[in-house]
């Protein structure tokens, strides 16, 4: 069990109670497995909630201004805080409010007086459960070898931001990379050695992606593609630019190319700045033509 408990030391709860009491008592059950931060209303624990995503919240089902039940709905409405698990903390339950409870959202719920034990288990469970459902998510949309995001990942964000964009009639660049002479590189240094070569890379480009929005996907094999909404095609030419230059500063030895050095090509397409781009389907083809080009024009360059 206390193996366990480490495990989860990490986590955050939420506990939403306003009588005094009833807060310490709960904070004092569960003090040994994780961080507890407890308010006395909804409305103040909505606002923390939306911006710590805790990992647990016990809510008290009578409460001033907006009730548990609201509270739990609202958490529902949004899909980043639908994954917290709310657990109700109630005073003799009857089987409406029960009924309630699950239709809010609630994964559980908990009467009064509060058993130590119950409570301690019941939540060591449902962090647990949270954690796991975390990993598998994180495990879904990133790539194993290189940590960028994964193509999965990329096909639903393009969709997503070419929308925005559409939406709101502002710019959507993508950046398509590929690495030069990889093969040839393989050949001469082995698949294991390629394949440090790609986290190199991968690691090199989330030193230029700052902004939360953009982000590094591994396209397929030795390519990889940036998005970067709300981002004109010469900033993204930049940034393209200064992530192709960095590479090739690692000064990677690739005997069986010209530059010496392992080198990559990038093409660049804008939303809205390129009148032939209406579809996303323009886009990546506009983005795939420009790295053609960099290759074609003899490659370590960008072309947009
Ligand atoms: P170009 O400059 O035209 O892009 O030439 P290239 O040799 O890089 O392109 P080509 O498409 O001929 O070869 C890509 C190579 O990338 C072949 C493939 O074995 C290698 N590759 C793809 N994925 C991986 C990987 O995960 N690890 C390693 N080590 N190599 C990979
Ligand atoms: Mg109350
Ligand atoms: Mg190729
Ligand atoms: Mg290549
Ligand atoms: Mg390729």
């Amino acid at each position: 069990m206390f193996e366990e408990v480490a495990e989860l030391s990490d986590c955050t709860i939420v506990v939403v109670e306003d009588s005094p009491l009833t807060q310490k008592v709960l904070c004092a059950c569960l003090e040994d497995i994780c961080k507890i931060v407890a308010f006395e209303s909804a409305e103040k624990a909505l606002d923390y909630i939306r911006l710590a995503l805790p990992d647990l919240i016990l809510m008290d089902w009578m409460l001033d201004g907006i009730t548990g039940i609201d509270a739990c709905k609202e958490l529902q409405k949004d899909p980043i805080t639908a994954q917290i698990p709310v657990m109700f903390v109630t005073s003799n339950i009857k089987e409406n409010q029960q009924e309630m409870c699950w239709d809010a959202g609630a994964v559980d719920f908990i009467s009064k007086p509060i058993v130590a034990r119950t409570l301690f288990n019941r939540a060591i469970t449902h962090l647990k459960y949270k954690k796991q459902a975390d990993q598998l998510r994180e495990y879904s949309y990133v790539d194993g070898l290189t940590g960028a995001f994964n193509r999965r990942l990329f096909d639903s964000d393009l969709e997503k931001h070419f929308r925005g964009a559409k939406r709101a009639s502002s710019h959507l660049s993508l950046v398509m990379i590929d690495v030069d002479y990889f093969k040839r590189y393989n050949d001469e240094y082995g698949h294991l050695q390629g394949d440090d070569v790609l986290k190199t890379f991968a690691l090199v480009t989330q030193r230029h992606i700052r902004r939360p929005m953009d982000a590094l996907y591994r396209y397929g094999g030795e390519e990889f593609a940036i998005l970067l909404p709300n981002t004109p095609n010469g900033a993204a030419m930049e940034i393209a630019r200064r992530i192709t230059q960095c590479f090739l500063d690692e000064k990677i030895e690739h005997k069986h190319s010209p530059f010496e050095y392992v080198t990559v090509s990038a093409g660049v397409a804008t939303y809205e700045s390129n009148t032939k781009i209406h579809e996303l389907k323009d886009l990546i083809d506009t983005a795939d033509s420009a790295l053609y080009d960099a290759k074609t024009a003899g490659r370590n360059r960008v072309c947009g």
